[in-house]
């Protein structure tokens, strides 16, 4: 579903993309044509349907099985620098073909449950914050357009001394570096922590 914001406060009656329901969902311009379409990860997790904004609504593009993904959360970007968006899920990197399809490219040396993906040490190839799964690392897989996962096989870890459950991108000051917040701690302690500009 999507709501269009009136500008007033208000938003208007929903709207449908699709008619399945969808447990994880990003928004990318997958085709170039100037229109943002929509990547739904299945309830089940198993795969994974893109939506292609057209006028008037959205039509279904090739679903992509995501066999063999850990992931509850997709994030998409142009890791390779071909102008074409790609998405990853749970330790699995798709790589877009421009028109609306996916191919499986690469599996990623991380544990990647919940991710973030922002270009976070300014070289402007997107990297990936991951955390979750029950562990308390934060990884950090800096992006590498030439390399075949488009991620360096180490990553930067940082302990975050509890189980992580999530993990957001964000602008805590004005150094106009990308921040990470983590939600740690386990269900009923949670607590949120502030990792300003790790990747410097
Ligand atoms: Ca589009
Ligand atoms: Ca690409
Ligand atoms: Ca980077």
């Amino acid at each position: 579903m999507w709501f269009r914001n009136l500008g007033s406060g208000t938003f208007s009656a929903a709207q449908t993309i699709g008619a399945s329901g969808a447990s994880s969902v990003v928004v990318a311009d997958i085709n170039n044509d100037g229109r943002r379409d929509v990547l739904a990860m299945a309830s089940s997790f198993t795969t994974l349907t893109p939506w292609i904004n057209v006028s008037g609504g959205f039509v279904a593009g090739p679903v992509v099985s995501l066999s063999g993904s850990t992931g509850t959360n997709v994030v998409a970007a142009d890791l390779n620098n071909d102008s074409k968006t790609d998405f990853v899920v749970g330790g699995r990197h798709y790589r877009g073909d421009g028109i609306g399809g996916f191919v499986y490219q690469a599996a990623l040396p991380a544990l990647l449950v919940r991710m973030v993906l922002a270009d976070l040490d300014n070289d402007s190839s997107p990297d990936l914050a991951t955390g979750g799964g029950g562990s308390s690392v934060l990884a950090v897989l800096r992006g590498d357009v030439l390399a075949t996962t488009s991620f360096t096989s180490t990553s930067l870890n940082f302990s975050a001394g509890a189980p992580i459950a999530d993990v957001a991108l964000t602008q805590l000051n004005a150094d106009a570096q990308r921040d990470l917040v983590v939600l740690q701690g386990n269900p009923g302690a949670r607590f949120l922590v502030a990792l300003p500009g790790i990747c410097r």
